[in-house]
């Protein structure tokens, strides 16, 4: 019998040949592909990302949890029941163990996936933006699980920083307290995903993967448990300016208000607005900063593992 204590994963062959050799892996998310993003633009994003991970050198690993198990790494299969189903809830960390008893399917958030990717041995992990602290946060307590899990797990999350849609100086403030380092790649400004700039400073700047993977080692040996935090600003010829996309999500924001949309349904439906109203720019600006996560988050594990021999 099984100790209970003992978390089954199905790691893909490929994902656990690579993790015993030490060679590079990077965790993907799959809320993403599941409620953050209309079909077939999911799917083909999903694949391409895997693509890109993989003309790095590195080995994807998409998580998920199809019918209460968890997948390290998906196949096509996989990920086609996966948008397929119905019946496919958002899973946070705190929603495994209830989609494991009833046998769920469901997309895995920046938390849960986190979660995951520690207890498979993943350091490192992809996404596009992070949940954080919703506005109005001071009436509705509403902060992202996303950033408790940033404090209690030692991965790092490579992201194009967060929307304006949450509250963007309250979640820095945040991520401080929680004792999570925020490093800014290649600037000193802190992105707003589908801007490069937020008007906030990030902690720290480094320029090079090298130094993002000696200092994700690093904060890794301090034993602090936490994880560390890359922005990575969307491609410059992908971005939308603020001035553009700020009343979108300021009318998506009331709009969610309105309608009392609350808790884990404000993320998608805010998503879901702001893709419509920008007719699809919007959602070319995300599928690019996810594929360019992708790629600097498989060169940082690149390193990470070269430097392990
Ligand atoms: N932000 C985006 N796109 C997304 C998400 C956030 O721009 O798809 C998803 C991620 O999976 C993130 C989750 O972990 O939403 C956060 O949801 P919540 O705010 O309910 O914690």
């Amino acid at each position: 019998m099984r100790a209970t204590n003992q978390l089954a994963l199905d790691i893909a062959p490929e994902v656990a040949e690579a993790l015993s050799a030490g060679r590079p892996v990077v965790a993907l998310e799959s809320t993403i592909v599941t409620h953050g993003m209309p079909y077939p633009q999911n799917v083909e994003t999903a694949r391409a990302v895997e693509a890109r991970i993989r003309a790095e050198g590195a080995v994807p690993a998409t998580i998920a949890v199809l019918k209460g198990r968890i997948k390290v790494g998906l196949t096509d299969e996989d990920l086609e029941a996966l948008v397929k189903d119905p019946d496919c809830v958002k899973a946070s960390g705190r929603d495994l163990a209830v989609a494991m008893t009833r046998l769920q399917s469901a997309g895995t958030t920046v938390s849960s996936t986190m979660l995951i990717a520690a207890r498979a041995g993943i350091r490192v992990f992809a996404t596009g933006g992070i949940g954080g602290v919703h506005r109005g946060a001071e009436e509705t307590f509403d902060i992202s699980a996303d950033l408790t899990e940033l404090g209690a797990t030692e991965v790092a999350v490579v992201c194009a920083g967060m929307k304006s849609i949450l509250d963007i100086p309250k979640t820095l403030e945040y991520l401080e307290t929680m004792r999570v380092p925020v490093v800014a790649y290649g600037t000193n400004a802190f992105p707003a995903f589908f801007a490069r700039e937020s008007g906030l400073a990030a902690d720290h700047r480094l320029d090079t993967p090298q130094e993002l993977a000696a200092a994700i080692s690093a904060h890794m040996t301090l034993g602090t448990g936490t994880g560390f935090l890359v922005a990575n600003p969307v491609p410059e010829g992908d971005a939308i300016p603020s001035e553009e996309i700020d009343g979108v999500i300021a009318d998506a924001v009331a709009e969610a208000a309105k309608k009392g949309i609350s808790r884990k349904e404000v993320t998608p439906f805010l998503l879901d607005r702001i893709n419509r109203a920008t007719e699809g720019r919007s959602l070319k600006a995300n599928i690019a900063l996810v594929l360019n996560n992708a790629g600097l988050a498989a060169q940082i594990a690149a390193a990470m593992s070269k430097a392990d021999r």
